[in-house]
Order: structure tokens, then sequence, then C-alpha cells
């Protein structure tokens, strides 16, 4: 063995032993990974990866995503290595346990270098094709002196499995991202046994055929694993490593089987692998030869990064507080101006529109003042209307395009949305149908954990779809939204209501949103001029006085239908107010005396909203009416389903006398 192998040996047992330690201190994580893959991650880490352990945030730093994300340890232990300052010895002992930074799966925004929340498998792989993506478009736009990095992810056969994979391979491939590298710890198996017990595919031809650049190496042989990232550097497609490697490395009796997945291995097979390994140290007491070299490995990248930030200072002032801004994710104050010019605009117009195309007129004026919008489409382009007149297909040949045909892969886009997200720099928002939401929840549910801004726009909200039938009308899906923490579920009445959530969503950096827009024509509910946005608080009183006896809630749509009851019941001679409420997760974090001031003490209660009455029942308390639908939706006319399922005019108005 020469002296530079022997030092990549120790360098890699060292991630192997603070694993294990830490999961069998926990007694509880896993070990198939972090001990396989450690070969992997040290060449990785030690020889290629750009990153600067004393400015983590940097932001022309390589991007490393662990996509499985149960190997958590070995990023732990590698963080730890490289001299990340929060990553304690304290923190791996403490692997796993409430308060540390080291959760069982990496969240983004505990520690340092994380640069993603991993563990639902095949997530990280979608986010890594998104921060390649965004990569190439701020390379475009501010220039490679300032961006220009890799982007490497390590991932598991479960990824590969994953039905995420495939969208997002076929996407980075059809788009050449060619600084996307992904690492497969090909180990033959998962945790219910071999790979051969439910697959059989030819990962190196799948990857082929969507246009990937493919290497295979020995993943325990540091040169042939140099020789490849070399390669993959040097490749005009994105590139697909497979490592092979014996999962649960050093393990007598576990290592290369199903049992080497999870942990704790127990003391015998432990004291094992230290022997396997030549490993006479106590736990967490580490050789200081081998710290100095992980060390050495953490400062690789200083000197670059202190000439990237000269580079920053000298790329003019213009430039340096625009890419400062847009790393920040602060909005220019031009987006308020345009925003309040619309709503004038539409205050003297009035037009009868759906709400999606209201959408498209926000997006008309906020695009060209916000550079760093980054639309898109999972194929509906011509429904969901997110393409503006002054953008451009993103492609492979022209990284400075705006639009990025998704193709029919809502999951793909959703998670490759939350990496361009976490990459920073840019604002992704996307296009599909509210139906389709169920295929983008697993990333969406973790865009709301992260607490990042992607902002989904959904058409084609309810049975108002019509003719497409219950397969595309959404009846649980705004529910089912408001239950997730940490997002915001817009729905917006009229074009003044979609041009301020548009606003709030933009503004609003600690989580997604999701904007659910009609399909369908709806009247102009807002026909007076106001500066302030009223859809801030999330629900306001729209016509009729505080204390009327009957007071209608209503969403989008239905906000329609709820004027019309009011001007029935008024002429009758019942006061009555009608509160639109464009997002209930705001109006629901307001202060107690805010929402009874909306709320009041009315006679009568009624909550109007084509979809299914949870989520309402705060609203509506004991005796409130709900007019909505409890069933799935059927293939007709909307205006004939709204009848047939009594989501009237008739209906609220009814509904609101029978408690008087
Ligand atoms: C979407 C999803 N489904 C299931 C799991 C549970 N799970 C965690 S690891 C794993 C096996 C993954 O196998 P592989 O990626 O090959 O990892 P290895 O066992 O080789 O470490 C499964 C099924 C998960 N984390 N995410
Ligand atoms: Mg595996």
């Amino acid at each position: 063995m020469t002296t530079d192998q022997a030092k990549h040996q120790a360098m890699a047992n060292a991630i192997r032993i603070l694993s294990l330690d830490s999961v069998e201190r926990a007694k509880s994580g896993h070990l198939g990974l972090p001990l396989g893959a450690a070969d992997v991650a040290t060449v990785l880490f030690s020889r290629f990866l750009k990153f600067d352990p004393k400015a983590p945030d940097w932001a022309n730093r390589d991007r490393f995503v662990l996509s499985a994300g149960h190997g958590s340890m070995l990023l732990y232990s590698l963080l730890h290595l490289l001299g990340y300052e929060d990553m304690t010895l304290e923190q791996l002992k403490n692997f796993r346990q409430l308060g540390s930074i080291t959760a069982g799966h990496p969240e983004y925004g505990h520690a340092a270098g994380v640069e993603t929340t991993t563990g639902p498998l095949g997530q990280g792989f979608a986010n890594a094709v998104g921060m390649a993506l965004a990569e190439t478009k701020l390379a475009a736009e501010f220039g490679d002196d300032l961006v220009d990095h890799f982007t490497y992810a390590l991932i598991g056969d479960g990824c590969l499995m994953e039905g995420i994979s495939h969208e997002a391979a076929a996407l980075a491939g059809h788009l050449k991202l060619n600084k996307l590298i992904v690492l497969w710890d090909d180990n033959n198996i998962t945790i219910d046994g071999y790979v051969s017990l439910a697959d059989s595919t030819d990962q190196i031809a799948r990857f082929k055929a969507y246009g990937w650049n493919t290497l295979s190496v020995d993943g325990h042989n540091p040169d042939e694993i140099t020789d490849a990232i070399n390669k993959a550097k040097a490749s005009t497609k994105p590139t697909f490593i497979a490592c092979k490697t014996i999962a649960g490395y050093g393990a007598p009796t576990r290592a290369g089987t199903p049992k080497a997945h999870g942990g704790p291995y127990g003391a015998e097979e432990s004291a094992g692998v230290h022997e396997a390994l030549n490993w006479t140290n106590e736990p967490y007491d580490l050789p200081e030869d081998i710290v100095d070299d992980w060390r050495l490995a953490g400062l690789r990248s200083t000197k670059t990064r202190v000439e990237w930030e000269k580079k920053l200072e000298n790329a003019g002032a213009d430039i340096s507080a625009e890419f400062k801004r847009r790393l920040r994710g602060d909005l220019p104050t031009d987006v308020n101006a345009a925003i309040v010019e619309l709503k004038k605009q539409l205050a003297s117009d009035k037009p009868t529109v759906a709400t999606r195309k209201a959408s498209q007129m926000a997006l008309e004026v906020i695009n060209p003042v916000l550079p760093e919008t980054v639309g898109g489409s999972a194929d509906l382009n011509g429904s969901n209307l997110t393409k503006t007149s002054t953008f451009e297909d993103f492609t492979a040949k022209d990284r400075s395009g705006r639009f990025v045909n998704y193709g029919v892969r809502e999951h793909g886009m959703a998670g490759i949305m939350n990496g361009i997200a976490l990459h920073g720099g840019l604002l992704p928002y996307s296009g599909g149908f509210f139906i389709f939401s169920d295929y983008c929840r697993p990333s969406i549910r973790l865009a709301a954990l992260m607490g990042i801004r992607a902002i989904h726009v959904m058409t084609h909200d309810s049975i108002g779809v019509g003719e497409d039938g219950p397969t595309h009308q959404p009846v649980e899906h705004l529910a089912s939204f408001r239950a997730m923490p940490n997002i915001n579920v817009y729905r917006p009445a009229d074009p003044t209501e979609t041009a301020e959530c548009w606003q709030l969503a933009l503004e609003d950096t600690s989580r997604p949103s999701i904007i659910a827009l009609s399909r369908q024509g709806t009247s102009a509910s807002r026909t007076e001029f106001t500066e302030e946005n009223l859809c801030a608080k999330g629900a306001y009183t729209l016509r009729g006085k505080a204390d009327a006896d009957v007071v209608i809630f209503a969403t989008g749509t239905e906000v329609e239908l709820a004027v019309q009851a009011r001007e029935q019941l008024e002429k009758s001679g019942t006061s009555t107010r009608v509160v639109s409420v464009p997002c209930l997760e705001i109006f629901n974090a307001q202060d107690d005396a805010y929402r009874r001031s909306i709320i009041g003490n009315p006679k009568s209660r009624v909550v109007v909203e084509a979809g299914v009455s949870q989520s309402w029942d705060k609203l509506l308390g004991e005796n409130g009416r709900f007019i909505g639908m409890d069933c799935f939706g059927a293939s007709a006319p909307a205006k004939e389903l709204y009848k047939h399922f009594g989501i009237t005019t008739e209906a609220v108005v009814e509904a609101a006398n029978a408690q008087l």
C-alpha cells in the first residue's frame, strides 16, 4: 500500500468508526451505507468537493446531496471530520436525540453542510437535478466567474427504484445538465433482501437511455473513483457513476448482506468491525494524524472562496448588490409597485375571467420586475397559463430561458423546484392541475418541512373543471393541504385577490404556497381599488356590516355565490355579511381580536366552498352550515354540476335562513 492509499484508508475508516460508534450508542440508525460508501465519500470530499466549513453558505460551493438520507451518519461524520464548527463530537454522541442537530435523517437548517432534507428516497435525487439546473441558469445570468460549481448526489438502490428518479433523470438528461454527477451506492441490497428480490433493471442502460454519461467503478478503489469523477467533470452530459460497494463494509457476518442495512449491529459485530479495520482507539477518540488529514481536506477551498468573494466585490456595485439580494431572497420594491398598479387597472376594468387567467395577468407584471422567477408547467401551460410574454424556454442550448417545460412529471417538477429553491438565487413556481397535486405531495411536504419558498400554481381547482369528470375534479385537496403544517393554500376569488395572493406567496420566504385557481370564469368581487393587500390577514369582510345577522364565508369561485346570496337575503330584510377567505391558514394564525372582528356574533353562519367540509369546523362552530360536497364529482358541464351537488345561491340562502 502506498502512503496515499494508507492515508485514504485511514480517513475512510474514521467515517466508518464514527458512524458505527454513534449508531451503537443511539441504539438506532443505519450502517450499511456509511460503512459501504465511506471510500466514495472520502474521495469526493477530500479530492473534489469545493466547499469551506468556515463559510458553509458560500454561494459558489459545490452542492452535495445525500439522497439516501438513512445513511445520515456518513454525512455527520464527514462534517465533523472536515471541521464544520457546529458538528461537534457531542452532536455525534447525541445522534438521533431530541435537540441535537444530528437528526435521524439529515434535516435542512439543522446542521451547516446539510443542503436538503432527505429520507424519503428519491427526493434528494430530484433536488440535485434542481440545484444543477439552478447553477446553469445563474451562470448564464451572472457569468461563470461568479457561478461555476458542480452538484453531486449520493444515491442508493431505493432512490433508483422510486419513480421520482425516473422523472428527474429523464429531464436532467434532456436538458444536458452536465455539472450534475450522481454516485450510486451499488451495494445490491435494500431492507428486505438483495435487490434481485424486486428489481432486475440494468441501471447503466437505463441512464444511457436518458442521455447520461455512465461509468462503473469499484467503490472501494480510490483511484478508480477519482478517475471516474474526473471524467464526469469533463462530460457534456450529466454523469451516473455506478460504484460497486459492500454494504456494511468490515462487518464480520453482516457485510454484503441485507442484514448490513440497519443498525445497531450489537457489541460483538461492532467489535468485529473495529478489528477488521485495525481500529484500536476508544469510541470518539480519533487519532490526531487522521483528524489532521481531514481538517486539511476541509481547508482545500478556503483560498478559492476568499478569491471568489473578491470577485463578487469587484464585479461592480450593482451586480454584487443584486447577487446578494438574490441569495437573501428579498424582493425588489418594484414588485409591490407593480401589483398596486395592476390592482388599479383591475378596479377600473372589473374583468370577468377565470382566476387562472387572473394569475397570468399578475405574472405578466411580476416577471419583468422579478428576475429570479423560474416558471414552469407539467405539460399544461395552455391551461395553467404560467408562461408569460417575456419568457423563453430554458433548454439545453439556452440557459437564460425562464420557463421550464417539466413534461408530464408532476413529482419530478416539485422535487426539482425544491432543489432550485434550496440552491438560492432563484424563485421557482410551477403549473399543474390541482388534482395532480397528489402526484407532487411528497415533495411539497418536504418543502413545507424545510420551510422553503416554492410556489405551486394549481389550476382547475374544483368541480368547476366540468366535463373532464371526477378524475380531474379536486374535492378533498384544499382540506388535505390545509392539514399540512407550514404551507399556505391560497384560493383567490377574483383578479384582484389573485394579484394579492401572488404577492403574499412571493413575499413569504419561509414556506411553500399553493395558489388554487379556477378553470371557469368568475365575476370581479373586488370592484374598488385599495392599496392595502386585503388578503394579507387571510380573510376580510367583502360586503356588509359588522353586526349582520348572517355571515357567509366563501373562497375562490364560490365568493360569487356568497355575494349573490347576500343580495337575496338583504332584499328580504336579513342583514348579511360576506367574508372572503383567500387563505384559511393565515386567517387562523391571526390574533383573537382580528378573528373575532371577522367572525362577529351572527345568528347564522354559512361556509360555501366546492369541496369537503373538513378544515372549516372551527369557523362553523356548533350550528353553522356548510355548503359543499363530501363525495367525488361527476362528468358534466360545470354549471350543471354545481346545481347537481347543491352548491348554489339558493342553498346558501336556505342554510342562512334555517338558523334564524
Ligand atoms: C420513499 C421511501 N420509501 C421507503 C423508505 C424506507 N427505507 C429506508 S432505506 C430503504 C432501503 C433502501 O435501500 P438502498 O437505497 O439500497 O439503501 P441501502 O440499504 O443500500 O443502504 C427503505 C425501503 C424510505 N426511506 N423512503
Ligand atoms: Mg442498496
